[in-house]
C-alpha cells in the first residue's frame, strides 16, 4: 500500500522543483520571485529529507550574499526575475554601505536566524551525514559571524536581546505588535520618495494585504536607512522603531543551540554560542514577559515600555527553550483557549496568528490573525519540548490537513482552514515535507500490534497481594476507593497535556493509600455495586488505576510494550475472584465480547464474573478508557453522578480532535485505530460513522461525510503506544 500521504509529498516536491530558481528556492512563484532569507531556512529544512545537495546550495547561496559586518540580508534579489517586486534594488540603493557584498544585489534589512538551525537538520538527515562535514565547516563560521553581528549592532547595551529595526526583518509584516510603534512615528506623507507597491496582484485581494499606510511607513524607514548609508550607529541613533521581539529573539535563542551542536560537531569551541544561547534566554524570560497576560510581548527601546499587545509570537519561548516551567504552563493555558483555538475545539485549525477574541483580529488578513504554517511548525516543537504532548501532537496532525484540504497556500483562514495569499507556498511545502516525515518516524515506532504471542503466555501479575490492610468497611471501601483515585487525578494526572506524573506519583502518600485499599479489594463484593452509572463509574475508574498502577510497579519507562501482555497480565483480586484489566475492558464493560486479539471470550459459559457484565455497551467507554499510551483519551475520574455527562464530553473531545481526521479532497476519513478494534460497539461501519458524524463540529467535515455517507473510505492511523509520561 502506497504510504499514506505520499501524493501530498509528492506534490510539495514538485512546488519546491518549479520554485528552484538555478541556486535558491523563490517563496512563491509570483508574489516573491527572488531569494528570501528565513524562508531559504525553512525549505532547507524540508530538501534536507530528500535532497541534501540542494538544501545545501540553497544555504550556501544566502550566505554568498552575507554582508562584512556579518548581517544577512532579508532579500538576495536574482537579476533575471527584477521588476516584479516591491522594492528593489533600485530603491534600497544599499551600495550607499561599505558592507555589501560585491556582485550581490541585497536590500539592506534582516530576518530571524533560522539558518543554523536549519544546517543542523540538513547534518541530520543527509543519508551519510559525514559527507556534509565539509559543508559544517564551510558555512560555520558565516554562521557565527551572523549570530556575532546580532549581538554585537542589534544589542548595543549588552542585554542580551537584540532588536528588529523594520517590520520585514521579524517576518510578521503587518502584526498588531507593529500597530502602537509605527503609528507614533511621525512621518510627513508628502516628502516619501515616490513608490508603487507591486504585491496587489491580481486574485490578491488588497484586504489580506497590509495596508498603505503600512507600506508609507515600510517605505520611510527604508529611506532613512539610506540616509544613513546603513551605518548601525547611525541607524541606532535616528530610527523610531527599534523592537525587542520574542520571536525573533527565541529563534536567536534556539538557533545558538543548534550553532554550538555544529560546533561540536566540527570540532570548534562551543562556549561563545552556549553563552549566547544562556543569556538571551534569561533575558526573554525576565524583561518581555508579561505576567498579566501570560504571554511573552514585544519590548518598545523608543517608548520604554513592553507592547501589550499579545500574539502567536509570545508563545514562541516554548521553542526557543527560554519559558521557565512556571512560565510555559501559563504560556499554555493562553494558548489552549479558544483565544488561540484550543485542543479539540473543532471549529478552528491549529494556532492564529493573533488572538481571536481581540478587536483587531482578522482571520483572513495576513498576519493578523491566519495561520501560518512556519509559526505552528515552531511552535509544535516548543510544546513537545516542554512536556504538552497531546497539543503538540494534535497540533502536527492539523497541519498536515491543512495543505491536504486547502492546497499549499501561503497562509490560512483561522477557522475554516481555507487558504490565501500565494498559492504553491515553499515553505508551506517544505515544512509539510517534515511532518509527514515525522508523522512517518512515529508511526514506525509504534506500528506493530501490541498484544503479542509472547504475551499470552506470560505469567500473571496480581498487584493487590500486599499485608497491609485498610482499616475500613468493605461496605465503605468502593466509596474511599474512588475518592483516592480522584485525589490521585487532581494531584498527578495532567489532562491539559494528557500526561501522568508516574515519577511523583510512585512516592506519593496518595499511592500508597490507593495500594492499600486495593489490598481491600480481596474482601470486596462487587454485588453491592448499585445502578448502572456507580457500576459504570466503579468499573471505569478501576481500570484506569490498575493500568497506572501496573505501569509504576513494573517500573515501565517508554511503552506498556515493554511488558507483554501487559492488560492480560496486571490483576486485581476482587472478592474471591481474579479480574485483568482486559477482563474489567472487555469482559465487563464491553460485555464479553471478544476482543480482536484473542481467540476467546474473557469469561467462558461457567464463569460467575459473567453476572458482573454491563450491557448493553456504552461506546461512548472508549473514550474514557485510558492505556497509559499517548493515543487513548486524558486520564479523568468518573463521577457515578455525572458520568453520562462526562462521557459525552469525552466522546465529543475525542472525535474533534486529531485522531479523527476528515479530509474532503482526498476524499477519505482518517480515524484512530480504537474505531477499528471496537467497530462493533459502535455498531459496524455505518454505526461508526453516524457516531462520529453526531459529535463532529466542523461543518466542512460534516458535509463531506453526509455527500460520501454510502461509500465513505476510511483509514485508521496507528495507535501511539508510547506512554503518556
Ligand atoms: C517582505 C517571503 C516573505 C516572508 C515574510 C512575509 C512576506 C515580504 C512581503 O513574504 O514578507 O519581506 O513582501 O510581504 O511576511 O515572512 O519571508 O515569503
Amino acid at each position: 500500500m502506497a504510504k499514506l500521504f505520499a501524493d501530498y509529498v509528492k506534490r510539495a516536491k514538485r512546488i519546491l522543483d518549479d520554485n528552484w530558481a538555478g541556486s535558491s528556492t523563490k517563496p512563491s512563484p509570483t508574489l516573491y520571485p527572488h531569494q528570501w532569507n528565513w524562508d531559504s531556512g525553512f525549505i532547507a529544512i524540508g530538501r534536507a529529507h530528500y535532497d541534501t545537495v540542494r538544501s545545501i546550495i540553497e544555504i550556501e547561496t544566502l550566505f554568498d550574499a552575507q554582508w562584512s559586518n556579518g548581517m544577512l540580508p532579508q532579500i538576495v534579489f536574482n537579476p533575471k526575475e527584477l521588476g516584479h517586486y516591491f522594492p528593489e534594488p533600485d530603491f534600497w540603493q544599499t551600495e550607499r554601505s561599505s558592507n555589501t557584498p560585491s556582485g550581490k544585489l541585497t536590500s539592506g534589512i534582516t530576518m530571524p536566524p533560522v539558518h543554523a538551525i536549519a544546517v543542523e537538520k540538513i547534518h541530520q538527515n543527509a543519508r551519510r551525514s559525514r559527507d556534509v562535514v565539509p559543508f559544517l565547516k564551510r558555512i560555520y563560521p558565516k554562521l557565527l559571524a551572523l549570530h556575532d553581528y546580532l549581538y554585537r549592532e542589534r544589542d548595543p547595551e549588552g542585554e542580551g536581546l537584540v532588536y528588529i529595526r523594520h517590520p520585514w526583518e521579524s517576518g510578521i509584516d503587518n502584526s498588531p505588535t507593529w500597530d502602537f510603534p509605527l503609528k507614533k512615528m511621525a512621518i510627513d506623507k508628502a516628502s516619501l520618495p515616490h513608490y508603487t507597491r507591486r504585491d496587489l496582484k491580481p486574485g490578491i485581494d488588497p484586504k489580506m494585504r497590509p495596508s498603505d499606510d503600512d507600506y508609507d511607513r515600510y517605505v520611510y524607514l527604508v529611506d532613512l536607512f539610506r540616509q544613513c548609508d546603513y551605518d548601525e550607529f547611525r541607524i541606532h541613533e535616528t530610527c523610531p522603531f527599534l523592537i525587542q521581539d520574542p520571536l525573533f529573539n527565541s529563534i536567536l535563542c534556539r538557533a545558538n543551540v543548534s550553532l554550538s551542536r555544529i560546533a561540536e560537531i566540527i570540532g570548534e569551541p562551543t562556549e561563545m554560542p552556549q553563552s549566547w544561547a544562556r543569556k538571551t534566554a534569561e533575558a526573554i524570560r525576565e524583561k518581555l514577559w508579561h505576567e498579566e497576560h501570560g504571554i511573552f510581548d514585544a519590548y518598545d527601546l523608543i517608548s520604554g515600555q513592553l507592547i501589550e499587545v499579545d500574539t502567536a509570537a509570545g508563545f514562541m519561548p516554548l521553542y526557543g527553550g527560554a519559558a521557565s516551567q512556571e512560565q510555559a504552563k501559563q504560556l499554555y493555558d493562553r494558548l489552549n483557549s479558544c483565544s488561540f483555538c484550543a485542543l479539540h475545539q473543532g471549529d478552528c485549525f491549529a494556532i492564529p496568528n493573533y488572538d481571536t477574541q481581540k478587536e483587531g483580529f482578522d482571520r483572513s488578513n495576513y498576519w493578523r490573525g491566519p495561520i501560518w504554517i512556519n509559526i505552528n511548525w515552531m511552535l509544535a516543537q516548543g510544546l513537545r519540548r516542554y512536556g504538552y504532548t497531546l497539543k503538540a501532537d494534535s497540533l502536527q496532525k492539523d497541519l498536515l490537513q491543512l495543505p491536504i484540504r486547502f492546497c499549499f497556500y501561503e497562509y490560512f483562514d483561522s477557522f475554516d482552514g481555507k487558504g490565501y495569499g500565494s498559492e504553491n507556498f515553499s515553505w508551506t511545502a517544505a515544512l509539510f515535507i517534515d511532518l509527514v516525515q515525522e508523522f512517518y518516524e512515529t508511526e514506525k515506532a509504534i506500528k506493530g500490534g501490541f498484544h503479542s504471542i509472547k504475551g499470552l503466555f506470560a505469567r500473571e501479575i496480581i498487584l493487590n497481594e500486599g499485608t497491609e490492610m485498610p482499616e475500613i468497611n468493605p461496605e465503605n471501601l468502593a466509596g474511599e476507593l474512588m475518592r483516592t483515585i480522584r485525589m490521585l487525578k487532581d494531584g498527578f494526572y495532567n489532562a491539559d497535556r494528557g500526561l501522568v506524573d508516574y515519577d511523583r506519583l510512585r512516592d506519593s502518600p496518595e499511592f500508597k493509600r490507593y495500594r492499600i485499599l486495593t489490598n481491600g479489594l480481596r474482601e470486596f463484593r462487587p454485588s453491592c455495586l448499585t445502578g448502572r452509572k456507580e457500576k459504570l463509574a466503579f468499573w471505569t475508574n478501576l481500570y484506569n488505576t490498575i493500568v497506572v498502577d501496573g505501569i509504576v510497579t513494573l517500573g515501565i519507562r517508554q511503552s506498556v510494550k515493554e511488558v507483554p501482555g501487559f492488560f492480560r497480565r496486571v490483576k486485581y483480586t476482587i472478592g474471591p475472584y481474579l479480574f485483568s484489566a482486559d477482563d474489567i475492558e472487555h469482559g465487563i464493560l464491553r460485555g464479553n465480547v471478544r476482543p480482536w486479539f484473542s481467540p476467546f471470550r474473557p469469561f467462558g459459559p461457567w464463569d460467575k464474573r459473567r453476572n458482573m457484565i454491563l450491557t448493553p455497551v456504552d461506546p461512548r467507554i472508549h473514550f474514557a478508557l485510558v492505556c497509559g499510551s499517548r493515543s487513548c483519551a486524558p486520564i479523568e475520574y468518573y463521577d457515578p453522578e455525572h458520568i453520562y455527562d462526562q462521557l459525552e464530553a469525552a466522546a465529543t473531545s475525542f472525535a474533534n480532535s486529531s485522531e479523527v481526521l476528515v479530509l474532503p479532497e482526498e476524499g477519505k476519513m482518517l480515524m484512530s485505530e480504537i474505531f477499528r478494534w471496537y467497530e462493533n460497539d459502535f455498531g459496524g461501519k455505518t454505526g461508526l460513522v453516524d457516531f462520529v458524524f453526531d459529535y463532529l463540529v466542523d461543518e466542512h467535515a460534516r458535509r463531506f461525510i453526509q455527500e460520501n455517507y454510502a461509500d465513505l473510505h476510511i483509514e485508521y492511523l496507528h495507535y501511539d503506544w508510547n506512554l503518556n509520561r
